[in-house]
């Protein structure tokens, strides 16, 4: 298996949710991690805990990955022993709103563009050369079953989620020639705040979407996402589909209430 001890981790969106999961799964099994984030006041405090609970070292980096500017000009100022990342996880990603398409509140789609696309962009750009510069590593990107088919009011979400399929098959084949590895992990029902954030804080209707089905944690998500890091360097796990037991697609759901 490969040694996750002492590789250095890059998570966007590691103040909560998956980001938050994977940051303590690496952790937990010896990794160095940047967590980065566009609220640096809750980064601190996990950074603190995540230290103190596993021994190693934490970087916190207040960084908001639409600003291309921004990524850029962060990670250029990493500190030096914090420059040679070895597996990126893009994580940032959000959905808001669940409107029709010619109803759609247009800056939702650019948060969500900006966020889901361009953010991911922008951070692969920035990071994946000096991970081949360095011999190699692994970029994870967390994906979506809303990349895989689109549904009702969410054509907009899906439609980024699938960009997120189409650029990491698409980085694979730029980088077969390189010790590097590409995963695209494509969750379904996963409970974060992620629904609190698409219904703007209708909390009513975020609780919705959770009840009657045992959803998946995020603990589920960062658990493959170590494995698909675990794995002997040879292998490469590009594409991993993860639903709850009670989800087939996103339209066909069992719940018991
Ligand atoms: C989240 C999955 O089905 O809510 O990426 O769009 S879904």
């Amino acid at each position: 298996m490969e040694q996750i001890k002492g590789k250095t981790v890059f998570i966007s969106g590691a103040s909560s949710g998956i980001g938050r999961a994977c940051a303590e799964s690496f952790a937990a099994h010896g990794a160095r991690i940047i967590i980065s984030s566009r609220k640096i006041s809750s980064l601190q405090t996990f950074a603190d805990e995540l230290g103190k609970t596993y021994h190693v070292e934490v970087h916190p980096l207040e960084l908001d990955v639409t600003s291309r500017k921004a990524v850029q000009t962060k990670l250029e100022s990493l500190p030096p022993e914090w420059k040679s990342i070895d597996i990126l996880i893009n994580n940032a990603g959000l959905a808001l709103g669940m409107d029709k398409l010619q109803e759609g509140d247009i800056s939702d789609w650019e948060a969500m563009i900006d966020t889901n696309v361009k953010g991911l962009l922008y951070l692969t750009r920035t990071i994946v050369p000096g991970i081949i510069e360095r011999g190699g590593g692994q970029v994870i990107n967390i994906g979506s079953t809303a990349g895989i088919a689109a549904y009702p009011r969410g054509a907009v979400y899906c439609a980024t989620k699938a960009a997120v399929k189409f650029l990491s098959d698409g980085l694979r084949m730029d980088v077969v020639d390189q010790p590097v590895r590409v995963t695209n992990i494509q969750p379904g029902m996963v409970e974060t705040n992620f629904s609190n954030i698409r219904f703007k804080g209708d909390e009513k209707k975020a609780a919705s979407v959770y009840q009657g089905i045992e959803a998946l944690k995020p603990e589920d998500i960062a658990d493959i996402a170590l494995y698909t890091a675990s794995v002997p360097g040879h292998v490469q796990i590009c594409e991993v589909t993860v639903t709850p037991t009670n989800q087939a697609t996103m339209g066909i759901i069992h719940k018991t209430s």
